[in-house]
């Protein structure tokens, strides 16, 4: 088995409660997929016939994990964005059957090849900043054919570019026009026949739910949620994204690994996330393009010890962003988060919301070797400039997937 050392490395492990987990002056073994050996300069370990990658300084970090994407759909949605920019809001667009309506109709149109291809360049971006690892949302069907259609793509996309590819089924992320005044029965239909069938095709590692005023209610929702858990699968949310229905509390009590969005959640309900192990998954692209202005509640999810993940949301309406390090930097800006939280919420915390964190998300020996080389000494400069990449190479589960600076 092929092995890699790493040496004058300087490491943000990640390791430790806080922080960056960080080693200057370090070196890193990696022997065939898995980290096996991390340490100072002056302890190399024996080893033989291994490739020798000198860093000089620079920066290692573990893989980028974009743990929230809706990246596989038809269509775009520019039009909306102009809409909104004249003062119509997110939600009065969704009403007169825009939105995430628009989407699903562009992409029951696509074929699976078109919307494979539409998604390369989305992921190719996402790619050349160093992501390793992301999640990728069905939604965009909202029928049985559509939605496994999305699936697929999904699974696609990971075996054709080697790729850590998460798919969450998201059947209940908004009514379909066919089910207008008939939710329960689409509900129904999600339950009973889209999700086992999905999953009968081995095209599901999670489920997820849209519960908001645009989308579905909290007892929908958690129908949806308790279904996924009859059938074994893990579970997650959108909640509390442009009003409090509950959500987040609700999908913590039954153990998710994560609540997304919650802008609006009630700072005083942060201590029932804190009860579960449910991670709070952040989305500032979100946040600035809908320009809103209710932050979520940071400073409790803090106080209470929360794990806060970040994602980029990418999606045709909310999100069309592209960059996790542009969702960092949103983070620092507009949350206040500090740049070593920005960095746990794009890989140990985004490793714990997909649960994976025994696997990746740190740099610690017996991980799957996926990490990136920074042409930066210090890792606050990922989340303090923006518009400039400065991956110089990734390595994914122990293989070269771009030598970059090292050819
Ligand atoms: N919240 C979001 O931000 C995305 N889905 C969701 O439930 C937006 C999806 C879209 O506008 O197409
Ligand atoms: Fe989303």
């Amino acid at each position: 088995m092929s092995q890699t050392l790493f040496t004058n490395a300087t490491l943000a492990t990640l390791q430790g409660e806080t922080g960056y987990g960080l080693r200057q002056q370090a070196a890193l073994l990696v022997d065939g997929d898995r980290i096996t050996w991390l340490g100072d300069m002056a302890e190399l370990p024996e080893t033989e016939g291994a490739e020798i990658v000198d860093c000089q300084q620079r920066l290692l970090t573990p893989g980028l994990i974009d743990c929230h994407t809706h990246l596989v759909y038809g269509g775009d949605r520019a039009d909306e964005f102009e809409l909104r920019l004249e003062g119509a809001s997110y939600a009065e667009i969704a009403a007169q059957g825009g939105g995430i309506v628009s989407t699903v109709n562009a992409t029951r149109q696509a074929s699976e090849q078109q919307l494979f291809a539409e998604a390369l360049p989305r992921i190719r971006a996402l790619l050349a900043e160093g992501v390793t690892t992301l999640e990728i949302k069905s939604g965009y069907g909202l029928d049985t054919e559509n939605e496994i259609k999305m699936l697929r793509v999904a699974a696609r996309l990971a075996d054709e570019l080697g790729l850590r590819v998460r798919k969450s089924f998201l059947g209940a992320h908004a009514l379909p026009a066919e089910y207008e005044g008939r939710a329960d029965e689409y509900i129904a239909l999600v339950c009973e026949e889209m999700l086992p069938q999905a999953q009968h095709e081995g095209l599901v590692d999670a489920v997820d739910v849209f519960i908001e005023s645009i989308a579905f209610d909290l007892k929908q929702g958690e129908r949806v949620l308790a279904c996924a858990q009859d059938l074994g699968l893990p579970i997650k949310a959108h909640v509390e994204q442009l009003s409090d229905l509950g959500g987040a509390v609700m999908a913590a009590r039954r153990g998710a690994l994560s609540v997304d969005h919650l802008e609006y959640l009630n700072p005083e309900d942060v201590a029932q996330l804190a009860a579960s192990d449910t991670v709070a998954v952040l989305l500032p692209g979100a946040y600035y393009v809908l320009r809103e202005t209710r932050l979520p509640p940071i400073d409790a999810l803090r106080e209470h010890r929360v794990a806060i993940a970040l994602a980029t949301d990418a999606n045709p309406g909310s999100s069309p962003v592209h960059s996790l390090l542009l969702i960092m930097n949103m983070a620092c800006t507009l949350f206040r988060m500090t740049p070593a939280e920005a960095l746990r919420g794009v890989t140990l915390n985004a490793a714990k919301a997909l649960g994976l964190a025994d696997d990746i998300g740190s740099l610690e020996c017996g991980k799957q070797a996926d990490i990136v080389i920074w042409d930066v000494a210090r890792p606050a400069m990922l989340s303090y400039r923006l518009g400039i990449n400065p991956c110089a190479a990734v390595m994914q589960a122990g293989n070269w997937r771009d030598r970059g600076v090292f050819q």
